[in-house]
């Protein structure tokens, strides 16, 4: 077979860039990757999204793949070796469900705890911990959300093992996710931060808290001015 032209466009920072390396280390696939500058992004990125003009974005032989769950679809379903979705179509529809849980409501409410302050942030720490308890609740009688394998609906929610972590130490407080009331949720961050294609893909925390406080900031000022 010849060589593919594998092409992928992100940015160290992104969550949703994250889940598709995870997805291309595990199934072993080798690629080409552009790191974009957001504040200047790349004639490239603007050609192949020009819609949304996000990453990440996947090229296979000059063909863009938008959107980070249209992305790991489409990479299981071209590299079928070490599957990724659940292949029951019940199983499948509920982990886009839940992957769509994860951005839509999860990620906001985390996010929200960490730009707001005084009694908005109580609120918002209230129902990103809702949310997160949801979450537990799959993992029930699991070790990966699928099952006792990794796959799609652990990479579209692997943000959280360092993300809320980092978020919590920059604001100087307790664990959120800790062993007593989340501890399937706990497990699993281990398990998964440690799995052979994950461990060392995160970029380190300090670069990370930067980026986040500076976004933080520029948030913070967008909405007084
Ligand atoms: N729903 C999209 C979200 C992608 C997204 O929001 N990407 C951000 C980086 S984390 C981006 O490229 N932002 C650039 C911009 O908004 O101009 C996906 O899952 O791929």
């Amino acid at each position: 077979m010849p060589k593919e032209d594998l092409k992928l466009f992100g940015v160290w920072s992104s969550p949703f860039y994250h889940r598709v390396v995870w997805a291309l280390r595990t199934k072993e696939i080798e690629y080409e990757y552009f790191e974009e500058d957001l504040a200047n992004k790349s004639p490239l990125l603007l050609q192949y999204n020009p819609i949304h003009q996000k990453v990440p974005v996947l090229v296979h032989n000059g063909k863009p793949i938008i959107e980070s769950v249209f992305i790991l679809q489409y990479i299981d379903e071209t590299w079928k070796d070490n599957t990724i979705f659940p292949q029951d179509p019940h199983e499948k529809a509920n982990a886009h469900f839940w992957a769509k849980f994860g951005d839509d409501k999860l990620l906001s409410s985390i996010w929200r705890t960490f730009i707001t302050e005084g009694k908005d942030k109580e609120e918002a720490m209230t129902v990103a911990l809702e949310n997160l308890k949801v979450v537990e609740e799959l993992l029930k009688g699991k070790k990966y959300f699928g099952g006792e394998k990794i796959g799609f609906l652990d990479f579209c929610l692997g943000w959280i093992c360092k993300l809320v972590g980092i978020l919590d130490e920059i604001d100087g407080l307790n664990k959120t996710i800790d062993d007593e009331q989340f501890p399937l949720l706990s497990t699993w961050i281990e398990n998964f931060s440690s799995s052979l294609y994950i461990k060392d893909t995160w970029p380190p925390n300090d670069r990370w808290a930067t980026r986040l406080c500076y976004v933080r900031e520029i948030v913070r000022s967008s909405s007084t001015s």
